[in-house]
């Protein structure tokens, strides 16, 4: 059966037109197309009591901005998830959560239903966190208007390791480079260089060793390569040498 997403969200229309453009093309779009994915965006809205609707209320203890309210989440989550029968494995996007990395994609990519919080406030009230249990996560150190592309992301990044999600050329790519694409939750190298036609641009050459035809050395370059870039650039993969971070 497909995989499933719920996206609880009070701002619904990013997810649609069904799908949001940003996952309606290349491989999730694809995937869809084939049946290994679906979801479905619910308007936590919908569950407000307030006559205008209001999911969000002033912070107890004064200070900035709003915070939404325990029973319109709770309500909304419990909707949502009374939409399929089968247990969804509830993740919170908040700036708050573990940092979003491979290991974590590859054990969401074996789930069989996700459902994302996004909230779109300075917070969510503690209380509903707590009761809800999330897993928390968060995809970097910088600010987002709101948790929608957060989730967008995620959710490109599992929809891509189901299994058939990706092209047979592609499959085959990430299987003889798996380590390196960080398979198996395994640390990643960056990518080496590459190089295309034309062999001469604006008197700028491609390297010999990529033209010569000699694959074992060829080989070597781009390992050597990925290393080097790795060391430079990513110091913190690797965790057991000098300079990590
Ligand atoms: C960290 C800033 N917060 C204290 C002033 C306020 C705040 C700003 C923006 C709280 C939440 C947000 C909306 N961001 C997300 O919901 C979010 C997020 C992010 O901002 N960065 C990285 N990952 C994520 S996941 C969800």
């Amino acid at each position: 059966m497909a995989i499933r997403f719920d996206i609880l969200t009070t701002f619904p229309e990013m997810f649609s037109p069904d799908p949001p453009a940003a996952l309606a093309v290349s491989i999730p779009g694809r995937a869809r197309s084939a049946g290994l994915v679906e979801w479905h965006a619910t308007d936590i809205r919908a569950y407000s009591r307030d006559k205008h609707r209001k999911t969000d209320e002033r912070p107890f203890g004064g200070g900035p901005g709003m915070v939404m309210m325990c029973q319109p989440l709770w309500d909304a989550v419990a909707g949502a998830e009374a939409l399929d029968p089968r247990p969804a494995a509830r993740i919170l996007l908040t700036p708050q959560g573990e940092r979003l990395h491979q290991g974590m994609v590859e054990e969401l990519a074996r789930l069989e239903r996700i459902l994302l919080i996004a909230g779109h406030y300075e917070g969510i009230d503690e209380r509903v966190i707590e009761r809800l249990a999330p897993r928390e996560v968060s995809l970097g150190d910088y600010v987002l208007s709101g948790g929608e592309m957060a989730a967008m992301v995620l959710m490109d990044a599992v929809i891509r390791l189901i299994p058939g999600a990706l092209g047979d050329g592609e499959s085959a790519v990430r299987e003889s480079f798996s380590v390196a694409d960080g398979a198996g939750g395994g640390r990643r190298l960056l990518d080496c260089p590459q190089y295309t036609r034309p062999r001469t641009w604006e008197s700028m050459e491609v390297p010999e060793v990529l033209t010569s035809g000699d694959h074992e050395r060829i080989a070597r370059w781009r390992l050597e390569r990925m290393l080097e870039r790795t060391r430079a650039r990513r110091p913190d993969l690797f965790p057991n040498q000098e300079g990590a971070g």
